[in-house]
């Protein structure tokens, strides 16, 4: 490398080889700096803007991050008689407005179903229609030989190293035990890591069932047919079949309950490979101000795992749980459906409401205000929202900035504000706003992906196509 060059103020150095210019950060990377100072870097801005994927872009405004990286979203998801409403096309061009520069989505395979032709069914629906650069995860809803076989080709030869089982949903997704710890014996072998959505459906659907035969239909009723006691429980299961699975490393997705935290922050302190993520809804919505909103209006926030209460501290104890890094990664668990038409499949029977909501746009800013509110620092603010999933799952060239990765870059304004609403910022298509009203400091100014930047001075400048599929290695968070 010849010609390094200094920034006057800051922590970054810049290198110069063959025409590429790369930004480096001290040692260690911190995938984050300040910069109101960027002089020195305005100056090769234009140089660099259209040179080479891994060549940085720079404004000389604002502060430098890493691209977010969110590894859980179900873009166009068949599910509760309809599909999610965000495609790859208008999923990810809202997740880069949210400063997100890649996703992990979930191809989904059924009972009866080829897992190899079902993840080739979600490339066709993702090739050439995304704005960022992605990935996929594969649901394993039917195990049995050839699914189990499947799998290890998955990881050897699809980039797909992470499996989704779900504890819930009999009848649709629902494995029972013995297939998941087939399942994860087969993970195990190969080194891929489990993801978990560990709520015990059986119990839920006799709550279900009595819920209603008592009347009680309202979208609130979502949430108390699902106790906490259901997803701790699933939980501890979890935890305990990974353990007989050979210690397989377990990750908890959506986890919205105390108790549930409480089994994870356990399992970690014995020294087994068990991880967890939150999401912004667990954060900050709660049954009193969102669910049991009258009429249907609750079913706005239908989800699972459910939100909770208010007034039983799961939102402090998980903002506490990402402070300690028994919540690794915070996601979106990004399932949109609109009010009219989807949610509305379930006027009369809370059940019937399709699960799910949206935030693939917001998670850097709601999780930002985290930081302004004291919850947690800038740094943990990189870690839980990109440096740690690309790590879990495997993304190399993700979550960082260092010479060699992807140039995915969050220019962030500390002191804007953004407004969120339907109409204020809302780039997601679905017809009303999970957090309709919030108002947060921070701003995404400028995000670029691979060097080309997507979003900048309010519009989005991106191309459909130019976000690629992401081949992934194993976890890179345990080795
Ligand atoms: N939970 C949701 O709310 N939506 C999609 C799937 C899931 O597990
Ligand atoms: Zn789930
Ligand atoms: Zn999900």
């Amino acid at each position: 490398m010849a010609d390094v060059e200094r920034a006057d103020r800051d922590p970054v150095r810049l290198e110069r080889d063959g025409g590429v210019a790369v930004a480096i950060l001290h040692d260690p990377p911190l995938n984050l700096f300040r910069t109101r100072t960027f002089e020195r870097l305005r100056e090769v801005r234009d140089e660099v803007a259209e040179s080479d994927a891994r060549a940085f872009v720079y404004r000389a405004e604002g502060e430098i991050f890493t691209g977010g990286v969110d590894v859980h979203t179900h873009m166009q998801l068949p599910f509760g008689g309809t599909e999610a409403s965000d495609t790859f096309e208008t999923g990810t061009i809202a997740a880069a407005w949210g400063g997100v520069t890649t996703i992990v989505d979930f191809a989904v395979q059924r009972t009866g179903e080829n897992v190899i032709e079902s993840l080739g069914a979600w490339h066709e629906k993702a090739a050439g229609n995304c704005a960022i650069d992605y990935g996929f995860h594969q649901i394993i809803g039917g195990v049995d030989d050839e699914s189990l076989k499947a799998m290890t080709y998955l990881v050897e030869h699809e980039g797909v190293t992470s499996f989704k089982m779900f504890m819930a949903y009999p009848g649709v997704f629902y494995s029972d035990d013995g297939q998941i710890l087939r399942a994860m014996q087969n993970a195990s072998e190969s080194g891929a890591l489990m993801m978990m959505h560990a709520e015990n459906g059986i119990a839920i659907d006799v709550l279900i069932g009595q819920a209603l035969a008592r009347g009680e239909t309202d979208p609130k009723y979502h949430a108390f047919t699902r106790p906490e006691e259901t997803e701790s429980e699933a939980t501890h299961r979890a935890i305990k079949l990974a353990r007989v699975a050979g210690n397989v490393p377990l990750y908890i997705v959506h986890m919205s309950a105390s108790e549930a935290l409480e089994e994870v922050s356990r399992a970690q302190h014995m020294g087994l490979n068990v991880f967890a993520e939150t999401c912004p809804q667990y954060l900050y919505l709660s049954i009193e101000d969102h669910l049991a909103q009258p009429g249907f209006e609750g079913s706005k926030w239908v989800c699972s795992t459910p939100i909770r209460s208010k007034h039983e501290h799961h939102h402090k104890d998980l903002w506490k749980g990402l402070r300690m890094n028994e919540l690794a990664v915070v996601s979106t668990d990004h399932c949109p459906f609109c009010f009219k038409d989807q949610k509305e499949l379930g006027l009369g029977d809370f059940s019937k409401i399709p699960n799910g909501m949206g935030g693939v746009e917001h998670r850097m800013e709601l999780i930002y205000q985290g930081v302004v509110m004291g919850e947690m620092t800038l740094e943990r603010w990189v870690e839980t929202c990109c440096t740690t999933p690309a790590r879990m799952f495997g993304l190399e060239k993700k979550g960082v900035l260092e010479p060699g990765a992807d140039a995915d870059v969050l220019v962030w304004d500390p002191d804007g504000t953004t407004k969120i609403g339907v109409n204020d910022k809302h780039h997601m298509n679905f017809d009303h706003s999970s957090y309709e009203g919030f108002e947060v400091q921070g701003k995404v100014d400028t995000v670029v992906s691979r060097g080309r930047v997507v979003v900048e001075n309010d519009t989005y400048v991106g191309s459909k196509g130019h976000g690629k599929f992401v081949k992934r290695t194993l976890s890179r968070y345990l080795h």
